[in-house]
């Protein structure tokens, strides 16, 4: 390419989904001399980091994948619904491994830091192992839920037992065998993770500080009959896919949850039910993320069933979410989790009836004004979202411009995928850009394909350097914000609000674009059409 030489055309920081997809399209599709910094050991990113017992997708199996490598999707034979952990993983490195991937890859290495010369129009980046190397294009595919969040109890260090953050988890797993465990956290994770040390542990106790609406998983074998149709059928899949609200085959029902019979709405809610999955979220009723009463119906029916499920009527109230709306916090996918609640050995000690965490002991955890003694503590405490592991990098761009200061009132971006002041810089399912809200592999490689087509055409025309205007991103935040704001998300605190971390501020992260994921394509395909407009280009 023009312009000074650097060592690298780009430098990608991390080897997930992410990782992988932009290496193999920027070395194998445009030839590009690339090199993947990583501090894991191998591959996986999240599904590296993640070794919690019960980690697995939320997303089903046959969509939770490459699709740019067809050959893979009619061979790779998934064996759940939703595979765990270790599957994704071994997916994830049977593709590096394919591609001979790994050749480009620097393992158990992390970016430190990385400023934009702009003299030499490059980036110079560093490693916690000392390179210093140089790029073209500086490509973030650190993930979403990355940043690992451990709040800062009182008295931690006193712990005489052992604890882990459930993004943290020995390589060896733990064993819960004959222990008291605490998991304190009610996410997401911790709903795929308590009934599974419920199985192993003696005593097991549960620290909620915001009870949550969880939907059944229904995890399990996939009709093998299924599995065939759908491989017969992937290109029309991948069409649905890409076109898509959430990068999923659901789609909301084209009626409003109030104008509907009584007895159609139960049916229709029954059918979500039973189907499992996403499909209470994410094909419901269309005003369920914009209307408080249609809303209240879809809460009201996840009430019954917590009360029908849970024996003991003070836990199953304790169990019930209060003070936000359904759909607001990212979506727990359950498996036997409310019926953990029913077992001898568990507890649920929640702050608002039996008071919040006051501090961690050298026995275990006082909560209002109670000490319980533990073995162990599990921290199912969620992430720093989105800009977390951004900010992490200590990026700069012109003028030595910090990219944690230029967000220091939340993220400020162009499409989620570009910074002003930051020439040459990528950030793969960025804020701002729908990503968290989708099946993700969709949306990475929306990104992906889009960011190796603006190289492509930078290189075919020349140039060297391509930058967010200011006025484009100004416009993107407060479109962002705009669309949002029609919906009843902002009303929570939930972590697509910043409102997990304290002194974090509050903005949505992801975009929620009126036609999702797909729309969001199509608005980036625009842009690239008309000379990548919003854009300084040289
Ligand atoms: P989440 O969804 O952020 O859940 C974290 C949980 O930890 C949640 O119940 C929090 O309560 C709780 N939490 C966080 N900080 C504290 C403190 N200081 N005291 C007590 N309890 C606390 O993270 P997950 O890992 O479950 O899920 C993250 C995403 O990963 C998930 O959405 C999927 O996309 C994959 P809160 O609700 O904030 O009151």
């Amino acid at each position: 390419m023009a312009g000074a030489a650097p060592d690298f055309d780009a430098v990608v920081i991390g080897a997930g989904f992410s990782g992988i997809a932009m290496l193999k399209s920027l070395r194998d599709k445009l030839g590009l001399k690339v090199k993947v910094y990583e501090a894991g050991d191998t591959v996986g990113g999240t599904w590296y980091w993640n070794r919690y017992p019960g980690a697995r997708c939320d997303s089903d199996s046959y969509i939770y994948c490459f699709t740019w490598d067809r050959q893979l999707l009619q061979d790779w034979e998934w064996t759940e619904r939703y595979p765990e952990q270790p599957e994704i993983l071994s997916y994830l490195e049977h593709v590096a491994r394919r591609h001979d991937l790994k050749r480009d890859m620097q393992f158990n290495t992390r970016v430190t830091g990385a400023e934009f010369d702009e003299g030499a129009n490059l980036w110079r980046v560093h490693t916690d192992k000392g390179d210093s190397v140089t790029a073209r294009f500086l490509i973030t595919a650190v993930g979403t839920l990355s940043a690992t969040n451990i709040p800062p109890f009182k008295g931690l260090e006193q712990f005489k037992g052992k604890w882990y953050h459930t993004s943290q988890f020995p390589k060896t797993g733990v064993d819960f065998t004959a222990k008291r465990v605490a998991v304190v956290g009610t996410g997401a994770t911790a709903v795929q993770a308590i009934p599974e040390i419920a199985q192993q542990a003696k005593h097991l106790t549960v620290f909620q500080r915001t009870a949550n609406y969880c939907v059944p998983a229904r995890n399990g074998k996939v009709d093998p009959d299924l599995v065939k149709a759908r491989k017969a059928d992937y290109d029309n899949i991948v069409k649905r896919i890409r076109e898509s609200f959430f990068g999923q085959e659901h789609y909301f029902i084209p009626k409003s949850a109030l104008e509907v019979p009584d007895e159609e709405r139960e049916r229709e809610f029954d059918r979500m039910w039973d189907a499992g999955g996403f499909a209470f979220w994410l094909a419901n009723y269309q005003d369920m993320f914009f209307d408080q009463r249609a809303n209240e119906l879809c809460a009201d029916y996840i009430r019954r069933k917590i009360r029908r499920t849970v024996k003991d009527p003070a836990v199953a109230e304790k169990l019930i979410p209060k003070g936000y709306y359904y759909g607001t916090k990212r979506q727990p996918l359950d498996t036997n989790y409310y019926e953990t609640f029913n077992k001898d050995n568990v507890l649920l000690v929640d702050a608002a009836t039996d008071g919040p965490i006051e501090e961690i002991t050298g026995k275990g955890i006082r909560a209002g004004g109670k000490e319980y003694e533990f073995d162990i503590i599990v921290f199912a405490t969620g992430f720093d979202a989105m800009t977390g592991p951004l900010k992490a990098l200590n990026l700069r761009g012109r003028g030595g411009r910090k990219l944690e200061e230029q967000w220091a009132d939340g993220p400020h971006t162009y499409l989620g995928i570009a910074v002003a002041g930051f020439p040459n810089l990528f950030t793969i399912t960025g804020p701002q850009s729908p990503s968290v809200l989708t099946n993700m592999p969709v949306a990475i490689e929306q990104h992906v394909e889009w960011i190796t087509e603006c190289i492509d055409a930078m290189r075919k025309s020349g140039k060297t350097s391509i930058e967010a205007t200011p006025d484009a991103q100004d416009q993107w935040v407060a479109h962002v914000n705009e669309v949002v704001s029609q919906t009843l998300m902002p009303s929570a605190n939930s972590w697509y609000m910043g409102a997990n971390i304290p002194g974090k501020p509050r903005t949505f992260l992801p975009y929620l674009g009126p036609e999702g994921v797909g729309g969001y394509r199509k608005k980036c395909d625009e842009i690239a059409a008309k000379g990548y407009e919003g854009f300084a280009l040289a």
